[in-house]
């Protein structure tokens, strides 16, 4: 089979790259290691910053979530006991959107599907082959054959742990990383939120993040030891320390249910430069990782795709590859500025396991000065809604 554009990896970035490309007229192949439903039954993001809104509604995905989705125009934090509220709107004009990314996906699967997109699900040892090439091509297996798609670039959006990274050269590849000392709980639940906004908590026992899907579908999260079993964590051990982290008059809104999903993720930074080599560009999770507490990590994928989609149109349409060389750098400079935000917010909210002292009272401090300062808060708001592609 011969394609233009060789996709790895059919989560939110594969998708949508393959959706805008597919618009443009540029011809495409998504290679997906697992089936749909297995894609689709994962729970992640839950905010979009505008700017990955308003790509989903150029890739023309974003009927059903203008429908569905709840606009926020700020957030609260609490420390302790006393929360204040930071207004996107007010500060800095701009606002966020509330749907998951499990709807995000579906909406993207059900466009390929319209469109004829082809999205080869069950694809089993995808390999990369002469990236250095003008002729690269990918095999996998799938159906007990081999298979071999040519194309004229390779897309890694195969995650954290796919294989696109792995093909760039170690004395090429430069890695950067942190990993936090603790994990979230994440518990998604049938019930109404406790907040019409989310609240970011600190607190002493650890961190703790109010969240939702819908008016009927709550999603919280708390700091625990990333080793901690999850047997430990029963409906009432999670919704009793949930109400112990955040302010009293939200814990005594909180309407407890059964959890419907319940896991521990664990926590970290990371990011590999450069994102190209030869004719392999790397984007999202496949490149970069940031710890969720700001809501980063599919709006960073889509700053990414929207930078590669503008530069192989340059390439497609005008012979131009200069946006393509420089795709890396352009990239990366966005991703540091939201590794920074992430790194930031994670270390100002949660509890380390050493923090005493001193650490203890610039947490605190960081927070009386963010609750006094517009201009604090709207550094914290221009960079959760997301800065400019
Ligand atoms: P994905 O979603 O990991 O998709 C990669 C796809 O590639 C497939 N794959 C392969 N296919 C073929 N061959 C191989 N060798 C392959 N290896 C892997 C995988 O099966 C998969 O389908 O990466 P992508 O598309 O870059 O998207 C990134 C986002 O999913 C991720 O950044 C976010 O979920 C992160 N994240 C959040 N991001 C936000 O913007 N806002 C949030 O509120 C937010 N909350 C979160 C999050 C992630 C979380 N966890 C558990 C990681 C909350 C959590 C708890
Ligand atoms: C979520 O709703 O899953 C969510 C929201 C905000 C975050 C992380 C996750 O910072």
């Amino acid at each position: 089979m011969r394609t233009q554009v060789c996709i790895i990896g059919g989560g939110p970035s594969g998708l949508i790259l393959s959706q805008l490309l597919h618009k443009a007229g540029i011809d495409t192949v998504v290679l997906e290691r697992r089936t749909r439903d297995y894609v689709l039954s994962r729970i992640r993001a839950g905010v979009l910053e505008f700017g990955a809104v308003n790509m989903l509604r150029k890739a023309g995905v974003g009927a059903r979530m203008d429908r569905e989705g709840f606009v926020h125009d700020g957030v609260y934090l609490a420390a302790q006991n006393r929360g204040f509220r930071i207004d996107f709107k007010r500060l800095v004009g701009k606002q966020v959107m509330v749907y998951g990314q499990t709807e995000v996906t579906q909406d993207l699967y059900a466009a390929r599907d319209a469109m004829g997109g082809v999205v080869i699900h069950q694809a089993e040892g995808v390999t990369p082959h002469d990236l250095k090439t003008d002729a690269p091509f990918v095999t996998y297996h799938r159906d007990g054959a081999e298979h071999r798609i040519d194309c004229d670039y390779v897309i890694g959006c195969d995650g954290f742990h796919g294989v696109s990274r792995t093909c760039i050269p170690a004395s090429v590849l430069n890695t950067y990383e942190r990993v936090y000392p603790f994990g979230w709980l994440g518990v998604l639940s049938q019930t109404p939120p406790v907040s019409d906004e989310l609240i970011y908590a600190n607190h002493e026992r650890g961190f703790a993040l109010c969240s939702m899907r819908n008016e009927n579908l709550s999603r919280y999260y708390l700091q625990v030891p990333v080793d901690d079993p999850i047997e430990k964590w029963t409906d009432a051990a999670f919704w009793d320390e949930l109400r112990r982290r955040i302010p009293e008059d939200a814990a005594g809104r909180i309407v407890t249910g059964a959890a419907i999903e319940k896991s521990i993720a664990p926590l970290r930074s990371f990011v590999a430069e450069p994102m190209r080599w030869g004719r392999l560009f790397l984007v999202g999770d496949a490149a970069h990782i940031v710890p969720p507490t700001g809501a980063k990590g599919l709006n960073l994928a889509m700053s990414d795709v929207h930078y590669l989609y503008e530069a192989l149109l340059s390439r497609y349409n005008d012979r131009d590859e200069a946006a393509l060389d420089g795709y890396s750098a352009c990239a990366l400079a966005r991703i540091w500025k939201s590794t920074r935000f992430s790194w930031w917010m994670t270390t100002t909210l949660h509890r380390f396991p050493d923090q005493a002292g001193f650490d203890q009272r610039i947490q605190e401090t960081e927070l009386a000065y963010l609750e006094s300062s517009d201009i604090a808060q709207a550094a914290l708001a221009e960079n959760y809604v997301g800065l400019p592609y």
